[in-house]
């Protein structure tokens, strides 16, 4: 199977910042540098050099050479990269080029609601819907569920929340991450200097139903996934009170399409677990101070949630997710001890209180390298507690302090120095152990860490590492794809979903702009991608087809990912 890749000039398909890094990759079997024109939408050539050949990539395969036009800084829309006879996609130089991407990834959260009908005068008729799982026919849940082959002796009203991918499961520790990443795009805005007071996230600026309530939108699209954790927990006066189920999904699972009203399926709890506890704990304290100054009974409310969770959690510390089976993912994870550091790190920094900062500083992950070179993510959650400690205003020693932010900073520099290594300029290490299911997000994790060094330290090389991050993202890749839908000339959109199922039903829209596809995952985990990919090198192992759940769905811990960057990159506009 030979994919067709198009140019071979590889560009940020999107657009580059006037004032940021401008790069590109060229593919070529020329060992010596080559000449390079950027020309404008009338075809002029602007600005010219010599491309830097790079010798063979080891996760594509590919001969290459990387072009550098950083010092062209005039906006335009239209222009185009010339070299060895190949002319690139068209892409914009403009300080907007990411301005609505920001309400793009967050819009995806809006339209992956469950248990609400999706209005399609905010987001098109094409994403209207019916609620789902309501407890109406044919559904069969989420306000009554039972426990999974009868391990526990009640029912749960779990209605709410978001839908967890392309599947309508739900499960609190991808639901964890995901909400925190929105939570830290809107308490990021606190303290960057180039978040201008929170403006770009400010009420009225999302497509959501809330918008005009003199709440920020993306605190109301936070409160839609809070509410629903909350509701897994454990209630009182039953075995594990406190603790919240792992996750809740269908019996068995269901065909594809399959619009969420539809599903006809048994919804299920699973046995509770320490860290869907601790994942509760840790989003419900972040909520906790985020939402004191607009809603102070629910900020109570959710302050409780996390000091009776995490009180839950330490009564049980090695309650491992238990998997009865049925028709969900699994999202085990048989070390806690990072989820223990992120929830006493989330309810130090909201209530200041010494027990907590206690159990921080005791933790190993308080002085270990929390920042892996592979990136964070829902089953490695140390990094979200440091980050959080280094960015959030307490009364943490300060010493201490001074070595949170500095393992932050350093840990930008390792990034930095893992992008300018690789032709394609991502931020991770050039080797198949770098694509992995759902890699994408990881990427985007690292440059979140990039991108808060930057805010940390006002230091232009944290920025610009960020930026180039994400040129892989929207093209400069050896598949030459955009991985966001509707960003792009050639952008993904055929991803693994029930509900924007497209390519199976002609009458479905394709997945919403916005939407980030997995990505490149050399394990090749689905019959799909093994049947057609076999042998690929580790950046060609991806395909844009619904089959393929391994590498491209969505998901949202993945699209939390690209919101905070797209946040971050809607506010650098120079
Ligand atoms: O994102 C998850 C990835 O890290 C795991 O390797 C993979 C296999 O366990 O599962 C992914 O999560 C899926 C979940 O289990 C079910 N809903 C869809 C998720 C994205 O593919």
């Amino acid at each position: 199977y030979v994919p067709e890749t198009g140019p071979r000039v590889r560009v940020n398909q999107v657009g580059y910042l006037p004032g940021g890094p401008k790069n590109a990759t060229l593919v070529t079997d020329a060992t010596d540098a080559l000449d390079w024109q950027l020309k404008n939408a009338a075809g002029d050539v602007v600005k010219s050099g010599r491309s830097t050949p790079r010798g063979v990539d080891a996760a594509s395969g590919q001969n290459v050479h990387t072009i550098d036009f950083s010092g062209y800084a005039t906006a335009g829309t239209g222009y185009t990269l010339v070299a060895d006879g190949e002319t690139s996609h068209p892409f914009d130089i403009s300080s907007t080029v990411y301005q609505q991407l920001r309400s793009d990834a967050l819009q995806f959260f809006y339209i992956q609601r469950s248990g609400i009908a999706i209005d399609g005068d905010l987001v098109g008729e094409q994403y209207a819907r019916p609620a789902g799982h309501l407890g109406v026919a044919p559904n069969k849940g989420d306000t009554d569920v039972p426990c999974r082959a009868n391990s526990c002796d009640y029912r749960l009203d779990v209605r709410g929340g978001w839908y967890d991918a392309g599947d309508h499961g739900k499960y609190v520790v991808n639901g964890g991450i995901a909400v925190q990443q929105l939570l830290s795009s809107f308490e990021r805005t606190k303290t960057a200097v180039t978040a201008a007071h929170g403006a770009g996230l400010a009420d009225s600026t999302l497509r959501v139903p809330e918008r005009g309530n003199d709440v920020p939108d993306i605190l109301d699209e936070a409160r839609w996934e809070l509410e629903f954790l909350m509701r897994m927990q454990v209630p009182a006066g039953k075995p594990f009170a406190g603790m919240a189920h792992h996750k809740i999904h269908d019996a068995n699972w269901t065909g594809l399409p399959m619009q969420p009203e539809d599903d006809p399926e048994q919804r299920e709890l699973q046995p509770p677990s320490t860290a869907a506890t601790l994942n509760l704990a840790a989003t419900a304290a972040q909520g906790a101070r985020l939402f004191a100054p607009y809603d102070a009974a629910f900020s109570a409310k959710l302050l409780t949630a996390a000091r009776t969770a995490y009180a839950a959690a330490k009564a049980n510390p090695a309650k491992i997710a238990q998997d009865l089976g049925g028709g969900g993912g699994g999202y085990g994870d048989d070390d806690v001890s990072d989820e223990f550091y992120w929830a006493a790190a989330e309810l130090y920094l909201t209530t200041g209180e010494a027990a907590f900062l206690t159990d921080v500083t005791a933790s190993r992950h308080h002085t270990a390298d929390v920042f892996a070179a592979t990136g964070f993510g829902w089953a490695s959650t140390a990094a979200l507690g440091r980050l959080d400690l280094a960015t959030v205003p307490s009364a943490l020693p300060a010493a201490d302090r001074q070595r949170v932010r500095q393992s932050v900073v350093t840990a930008a520099d390792n990034y930095l120095a893992t992008l300018t290594a690789q032709a394609y300029g991502l931020p991770m290490p050039g080797n198949a152990g770098s694509y992995f299911w759902g890699g994408n997000s990881n990427i985007l994790n690292n440059v979140q860490v990039l991108a808060t060094a930057f805010d940390l330290t006002g230091a232009a090389k944290y920025r610009d590492g960020a930026l180039q991050g994400v040129d892989y993202i929207f093209g400069r890749n050896a598949l030459n794809q955009s991985y966001v839908t509707g960003w792009g000339e050639k952008a993904s959109e055929n991803q693994h979903t029930r509900i924007y199922a497209h390519e199976k039903d002609a009458s479905l829209p394709h997945p919403p702009a916005g939407s980030l596809a997995g990505g490149a995952n050399a394990g090749l985990d689905d019959p799909y991608a093994k049947d057609l990919l076999t042998g690929c090198k580790p950046m060609f192992c991806y395909v844009d087809d619904i089959e393929s759940y391994a590498t491209n769905e969505v998901a949202i811990n993945w699209n939390s990912a690209l919101a905070w960057v797209a946040s971050f990159l809607a506010d650098q506009g120079r």
